[in-house]
């Protein structure tokens, strides 16, 4: 079948969704902020619509602003073929993160209606809410949530860590923003799809660096999450002699080189690079150069293709701050935030991929997912698979990210061909 992408518009249109950003011109390349529910994605949600209207595609909006996006099939009552990502980015990021999954998934979409074929089954492009943890702390959240692994209680009252001064919650902000509905109205049914496919970009170096074009995301690592709060005798940093301090900070850091020491031990003992830790923020009380630190707030992102292999990694760092917390007389305390399973593609998808990059002369990498998609979560409902393209350096979560138009359009193709297929069986 003749599928032609249309990669200027496509270019296009990710540079046009790049303008929605709150971020300053920065010298690596074009920033982009555009964090869950600011006026920025909702301005960038409308953009995204108008395009889907253009094409006389159904649109609706769950609870949690989860965007459907419909190419109704001959037989509407099918399960329908899903596509799709994000939009929304981390502070200071780059322009193709979830994006390319997301206007990939409508120029595919487009390519296909142009090419004069009709399918069995309808296919669904997905815009999924609030997959970076930016807001409230949790990735992922409108695919957990479509999925039924985040009890919707419990999400809306997740704190808004972005506009804190407000004390709003997860209920407060999409309210706020238009989206009504009880959370608990969002959770789809298992084999609602009757696939899955995400296209996004490796946010790693191997494709490039083995100069293949294609990914095949074979599973995606387990990712967990954790908050520690350090609590000790904060006072004024002349008048404090050093034996009386309990340093909230000082604590903090020597819990931060637990991690690192742990996580590096976990990749020497097993040989891999499968464990990696970051603690990604740190907050200081009362933050004043001249105040010893009484309060500190780290967040922990782990990650482990072998969950057990994470837990046992918690356990030794577990040992470490108990100590720690004796010696330097603070408080540590623990607060589990995630702790998801791997997800495997399914093998049929991942078969159909393959007969795609055959059909085109393109030979795949298999590969698993060390960054986390919202693809973990829709392996819950559906059997799914993710196509990955090549990005400069491996570099992600940056400004200077960057795919080349002819991958993210190869990318696209490989899409189109694969939704075709799995919307004809
Ligand atoms: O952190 C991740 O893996 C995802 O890109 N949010
Ligand atoms: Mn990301
Ligand atoms: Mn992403
Ligand atoms: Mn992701």
């Amino acid at each position: 079948m003749k599928i032609d992408i249309d990669a200027a518009r496509l270019s296009e249109e990710l540079a046009e969704l790049a303008r929605f950003t709150h971020a300053e011109p920065s010298p690596e390349g074009t920033a982009v902020t555009r964090v869950v529910f600011t006026e920025d994605d909702l301005r960038a949600r409308a953009w995204l619509r108008g395009l889907a209207a253009e094409e006389g595609f159904a649109i609706r909006e769950d609870a949690v602003g989860n965007t459907f996006i419909r190419w109704v099939g001959i037989e509407p009552d099918l399960p329908a073929v899903g596509t799709g990502s994000h939009i929304d980015a981390i502070p200071h990021a780059g322009m193709y993160d979830g994006t390319v999954g997301v206007l990939g998934g409508l120029e595919a979409m487009r390519a296909l209606k142009r090419s004069g074929q009709r399918f069995r089954r309808s296919i669904e492009l997905l815009l999924l809410t609030s997959e970076e943890p930016t807001r409230f702390g949790i990735g992922c959240l409108g695919s957990r949530l479509l999925s039924g692994t985040l009890d919707p209680q419990r999400a809306d009252s997740m704190n808004d860590t972005v506009d804190a001064e407000s004390q709003g919650t997860l209920s407060d902000v999409r309210n706020a923003a238009g989206f009504t509905g009880d959370l608990a109205s969002v959770r789809l049914e298992p084999r609602f799809y009757h696939a899955w496919l995400e296209l996004h970009i490796e946010q790693g170096a191997l494709l490039e660096r083995e100069g293949l074009p294609i990914g095949i995301v074979t599973s995606i690592a387990a990712p967990a999450g954790y908050r520690f709060t350090i609590s000790g005798f904060g006072g004024h940093a002349g008048a404090l002699l050093m034996p009386d301090r309990r340093d909230a900070l000082c604590a903090a850091s020597e819990l931060i080189l637990s991690i690192e020491r742990h996580a590096l031990a976990a990749n020497a003992a097993s040989d891999t690079s499968d464990t990696v830790a970051t603690v990604g923020t740190c907050g200081v009380f009362p933050g004043a150069v001249n105040s010893v630190p009484s309060r500190v707030v780290l967040q922990l992102d782990i990650r482990d293709t072998d969950p057990a292999r994470r837990e046992s990694v918690m356990q030794s760092v577990r040992c470490d701050y108990t100590e720690i917390a004796g010696r330097r007389r603070v408080q540590i305390e623990e607060e589990l935030v995630n702790a998801d399973a791997p997800a495997q593609s399914a093998p049929h998808i991942v078969e159909t991929l393959d007969a795609v990059c055959a059909e085109l002369g393109i030979s795949p990498k298999k590969m698993v997912s060390r960054a986390y998609h919202d693809s973990l979560f829709m392996a819950r409902i559906a059997p799914i698979a993710m196509i990955f393209i090549p990005c400069r350096g491996g570099v992600s979560h940056r400004p200077d990210e960057h795919s080349s138009p002819e991958d993210i359009a190869r990318g696209t193709l490989v899409l189109a061909h694969a939704l075709a297929r799995l919307a004809a069986e």
